[in-house]
């Protein structure tokens, strides 16, 4: 307890310690910061433990053998199948992973030094510009493939015009409407959460929410003056828009094809805010013309879209063996990490033990979200967009092509949308792209200029952890 008197030392709140994440470049800074957070999850363990024997109980009662069997089985195929469909599509997606992490780990020992990320070691979690090394853009600046290319730096450009809470969700209702989607309704604006209260403690970690069965829709989200932020809007008002076309439709199928697609729409939009269209706002000066320019798109991209993947598939992969019991609550933690080597290669930047519980800094561990939902989305979203870009007319690459103001676009997304759960996914797959399956195909299209250009700088670096 603080010295009466004497000011208590002030606790920093998630989103002030992902801010030294992103902004930080000392390594003990971020260290701290990182430390910091994960400190308060031990308290949890016993908790996690307890829900993990309730949530299996209850899957037993209504007939699955476990949580995480209950949770495969939403996908219009066997929870066998659908497991072997996630190691399929990363498959496909990790040579280009692979490549990406070599080039960034490269970059990142010539900042920090060789003793602290060294050859063919994997990378400090810390040091990636998020606090679970879930998203890797905010290190943009730091490797910036070339210099004196149109600046993408779209945070400097909205705090530059102090846009605030209610002005950026209005930037992504508008790309909406664009598509000749409806205003949001007026007791979204009077009833949604967008600004952090000052004076009480609210779940920050952005949620959209269908209250009853009146097209009741609402946004709970700090929103902070970052590009992280518009993006992360962009992913609520999908939510929220997938909401309002189904809510008519039957109870049971008031919910989206799969999670994966919940997840995937307001993503899907948000591929189409290209510097061309964020030049319409304002929000940038210069649009990427030639070859260079397009790298440092696709990379900042990749930071974000193809960094994720591994992250998007690991979380799940801990929690089904945590359920099923392979992975026993004495050994959560370390079970943890060596998914987190294997799949991401990243490593704890200081020694962890079974006195924490890593898993359990990560909101939607305890929250009970399930999370292969938005590995499946991060490949849906490009197969959708390549899907609305045909429709829109777009031809060229498709890194170019952005859906904003096209009707037609708008059209066949809310069909799409309008069917709700009514069909087995494959068949709004079908609907919309005209592919009954997950095709990643479509994000390595989308990435392949990238690729080429990552195989090249790899050329005399030594790959892999
Ligand atoms: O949790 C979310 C959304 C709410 S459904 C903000 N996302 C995942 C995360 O933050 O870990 C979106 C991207 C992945
Ligand atoms: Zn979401």
């Amino acid at each position: 307890a603080a010295a009466a008197g004497a000011a208590a030392p002030k606790c920093l709140a998630l989103n002030d310690l992902s801010k030294v994440l992103r902004t930080s470049r000392r390594w003990d800074e971020l260290l701290e910061a990182w430390a910091g957070w994960h400190a308060i999850a031990p308290p949890l363990r016993p908790k996690f433990e307890r829900y993990v024997a309730l949530g299996n109980k209850g899957a037993a009662e209504i007939g699955f053998p476990d949580v995480g069997a209950l949770w495969r089985a939403g996908y219009d195929m066997s929870p066998e199948a659908f497991e072997a469909e996630t190691d399929r599509l990363w498959g496909k997606l990790k040579p280009l992973y692979d490549e990406l992490h070599c080039h960034v780990r490269a970059r990142l020992r010539a900042i920090h030094g060789k003793e602290r990320i060294g050859d063919k070691a994997p990378i400090p979690a810390h040091v990636l510009g998020n606090m679970w090394a879930q998203d890797w853009s905010n290190i943009y600046a730091l490797m910036e493939p070339y210099k004196g290319q149109p600046s993408l730096d779209v945070t400097r450009k909205i705090k530059a015009k102090k846009l605030d809470e209610k002005q950026m969700v209005s930037l992504g209702e508008r790309f909406f409407t664009s598509l000749g989607f409806d205003p949001l309704p007026a007791t979204f604006w009077e009833r949604s959460l967008l600004k952090k209260p000052v004076d009480r403690e609210v779940v920050c970690h952005a949620s959209a929410w269908d209250v009853g069965d009146r097209d009741d829709l609402r946004i709970k989200m700090c929103v902070e003056p970052t590009e992280e932020d518009l993006i992360t809007i962009h992913h609520e008002l999908g939510h929220i828009y997938y909401y309002h076309q189904y809510y008519k439709l039957p109870v049971l199928f008031q919910s989206g094809a799969n999670d994966g697609f919940h997840e995937g729409i307001g993503d899907t939009l948000a591929l189409s805010v290209t510097p061309a269209y964020l030049k319409t706002l304002g929000l940038v000066d210069r649009v990427p013309e030639d070859e260079k320019g397009l790298i440092n798109f696709l990379f900042k991209k990749a930071l974000d879209k193809i960094a994720f993947l591994p992250f998007g598939k690991l979380i799940d992969q801990w929690r089904w063996d945590v359920f099923a019991g392979k992975t026993r609550p004495a050994d959560y933690n370390q079970a943890w990490w060596a998914l987190r080597l294997r799949y991401q290669g990243v490593a704890p930047p200081v020694p962890r033990s079974e006195a924490d519980f890593d898993p359990g800094a990560k909101f939607h561990v305890p929250a009970n979200v399930p999370y292969t939902r938005y590995f499946l989305a991060s490949i849906y979203q490009f197969q959708f967009h390549r899907a609305l870009c045909k429709a829109a007319g777009h031809t060229g690459p498709l890194h170019t092509c952005s859906i904003h103001g096209s009707k037609a676009a708008g059209e066949k997304l809310r069909a799409m949308l309008s069917l709700g759960a009514s069909r087995p996914w494959q068949e709004a797959m079908q609907a919309m792209t005209g592919e009954s399956e997950a095709d990643p195909g479509a994000m390595l299209e989308y990435f392949e200029p990238l690729r080429r250009w990552l195989k090249e700088q790899n050329k005399n670096e030594v790959c892999g952890w």
